[in-house]
Order: C-alpha cells, then structure tokens, then sequence
C-alpha cells in the first residue's frame, strides 16, 4: 500500500507518525536543482481533499499563478494505487496522461519509497515528479515564483516578517495541523489525549491572538494565515468527529469561527474549498477508524457565509495588493461541495 502520512490505511500499533516528504527537489528562479520556473512547464497536482495539497491551491490562486502553473484535482478516494484521475474524461489526466499519481513518481525513481502523496509537481515535457515536499512548495510559490506572479498578487511570505511567521507556523504545525492527525490516528487512550488536549489548548492561545489582530502576523494575510486555514475549515466537518477532535466545535469558538469565515469569504480561500471531496475522503478511506465508510449528513454549512465583522479589526488582506479574480474556467468547485 502506497505510505505517505495520512494515507496509509493500515495504522498498526505505533504511535501516528507523517512520514517525511521524499523529493525536496526546488522549482527555483535560477534553476539550481535544474528546475528552473518557467511557465507552463509543470502541473500541480492535488487533492481538494488534502490540508497540506490545499495550501498549493490557495497559494497559486492567491498569486495568480493559474495560467503559469496548471493544475490536476485528484479523486478525492484512493485505490490501492493511491491517487487517481478518475474525475476527468476516460479516468486520465488531460496534460500528463497518465491515470495514477504513482505513474509520475514511477518515472522519477522506481518503487519510489515514500509512498505517493498530494501535493505534487510534475515536470510536464517528462511527466516526471519533480517535488512533494509540502512544507517548500507554496513557500517557492510566494518568492522564487514571483516573476510570473499577477499583478497585484500579495506578498505571502514578506521578508521582514519571516521570523515571526516561521515561529507561528511551527506552532500550527505541531498542533493543529499535524496534532488532529496525532489524535485521530492514535492507538491508545494516552497518546488520545495527549494529542487532543495539545491541539485545543494551542486553538485556545490562537484565538487569544486573533482577539485583536485581524490575522495571525502582521495585518495581512501570509503563509501562516493559509496554513491555519487548512485546518480550521476542515475542522467541523472531520476532525470533530471522524479524529475526535470534540471538546468544541469551530462554530463554538467565536474568535476562530469569525477568522476562518473571514478567511473563506476572501477570494481564493473558500472558492477553493470542496466540503464534498473532503468528508469523503476521511470518512471513506480511513477505514481503520470508520469501518462502516458512512459519511456524515452534517455539519450544516450554511454559516460559512454568514457576517463575521472581522473588518472592524482593520487589516489590509492583500497588503499594496489586490485580491484575486474569478475562478478560471473549469477550476469552479461543484455546488454539491459548497456552503
Ligand atoms: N508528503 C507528506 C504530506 C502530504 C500528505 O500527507 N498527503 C496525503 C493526503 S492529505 C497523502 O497524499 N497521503 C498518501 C496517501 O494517502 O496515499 C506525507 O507523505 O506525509
């Protein structure tokens, strides 16, 4: 069975652990691991159903980076052969060809060892995978990609802030992103616990944070606002039940539920978001915590687009920028996964 992190359905007895990213090759502006930016050369590849796939597709939109780097959605479940075209015309990604994820990675090393994951980048003249090191990506997205970014795209990692936001971020990580997984994955009541007191207390200590400032560093969005965000929006609908994540519901929290709806009603967060592919994905392929494969009617989803007078904190969103435009054709999420 493929391995990477999450995906693997076969949990064992050991404590949860997200294996490591295994090709940290770097899409960069000089080329240096002989992938140089160039536009229209590569395909990203995702899950609208995969946190860490997600901050990809926010990151380009927000960036304008659509045309420059296109992109793959994946069917939100996976076969034995991990991720799979089965959403386009004859179960086959138009660009590369191909009707596996693992055909790319296939090409890039035999029997690849990581296993497959989201996100991916492939090199398209040689349908090559070139990286699925999520932490790097839309980091390379924000500043090595720059030249290609649209006008106006804002500056999602500012250099004078980086310390800070590396800071946030780290936190988020171990907590909240990753801490949902620890908890929901654990194999026993202590390491439970562990996990899931360590992700409510640091949602506790964000929405501390946020009380005041409209987002987490600065007064504009960055990397570390699109990184909660992957989490946070997910939270009701999986992560509370399916990864018992329970103590309270986002819409419970009113700092952190006005935040994410702020987030998911800025273009290029919640048009982005499909709440369908998401609560099948957990819910059905997880199948070592939810045998039965039942996915859920709830949570309701009309309060994303509710009013959440975050505005009233001030904050420029987009900094000396302006927010994205539309959807481009054929990327629009179907309505059976929107609020
Ligand atoms: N590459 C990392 C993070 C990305 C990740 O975990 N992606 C998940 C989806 S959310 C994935 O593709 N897992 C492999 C699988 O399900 O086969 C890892 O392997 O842990």
């Amino acid at each position: 069975m493929s391995g990477g992190g999450d995906g693997n359905r076969d949990y064992g007895h050991k404590a949860f652990m997200r294996s490591k990213s295994h090709f940290t090759d770097r899409i960069t502006a000089d080329g240096r691991d002989g992938w140089p930016v160039e536009a229209g050369r590569y395909r990203l590849v995702v899950s609208r159903a995969c946190p860490w796939a997600s901050r990809a597709v926010i990151s380009r939109r927000l960036l304008g980076l659509e045309d420059a780097l296109s992109m793959a959605i994946a069917d939100p479940i996976q076969d034995d052969r991990s991720w799979r075209f089965t959403l386009d015309p004859e179960g086959r990604d138009p660009v590369l060809g191909i009707r596996f994820l693992a055909e790319a990675y296939e090409r890039r090393e035999t029997g690849s060892p990581g296993g497959v994951s989201v996100p991916a980048v492939v090199d398209v003249p040689s349908g090559r995978l070139v990286t699925n090191d999520y932490q790097r990506i839309t980091l390379d997205l924000a500043t090595e990609w720059s030249d290609l970014h649209r006008p106006g795209a804002p500056d999602l990692y500012p250099r004078a802030r980086r310390d800070e936001i590396d800071a946030v971020m780290a936190e988020v990580y171990e907590d909240v992103n990753n801490g949902v997984y620890r908890a929901g994955f654990a194999n026993g009541q202590d390491e439970y616990e562990e996990a899931c007191a360590g992700v409510f207390r640091r949602l506790e200590l964000l929405a501390s944070r946020l009380a005041g400032q409209r987002y987490l560093v600065g007064d504009t969005i960055t990397e570390a606002d699109i990184r909660l965000f992957t989490t946070l929006v997910r939270f009701d609908a999986v992560y509370h039940g399916h990864f018992k994540c329970n103590r309270w519901k986002l819409t419970e929290n009113q700092v952190l539920w006005a935040y994410v709806r702020d987030l998911f009603q800025t273009p290029g967060f919640g048009d982005t978001v499909d709440f369908d592919h998401i609560k099948r994905h957990y819910y059905q392929v997880h199948t070592g915590i939810n045998p039965t494969r039942i996915v859920p009617l709830g949570p309701d989803l009309s309060g994303w687009l509710t009013p959440h007078h975050r505005e009233e904190l001030g904050g420029r969103p987009f900094g000396d920028g302006t927010p994205p435009g539309p959807v481009h054709n054929g990327e629009e999420v179907p309505a059976r996964g929107r609020p």
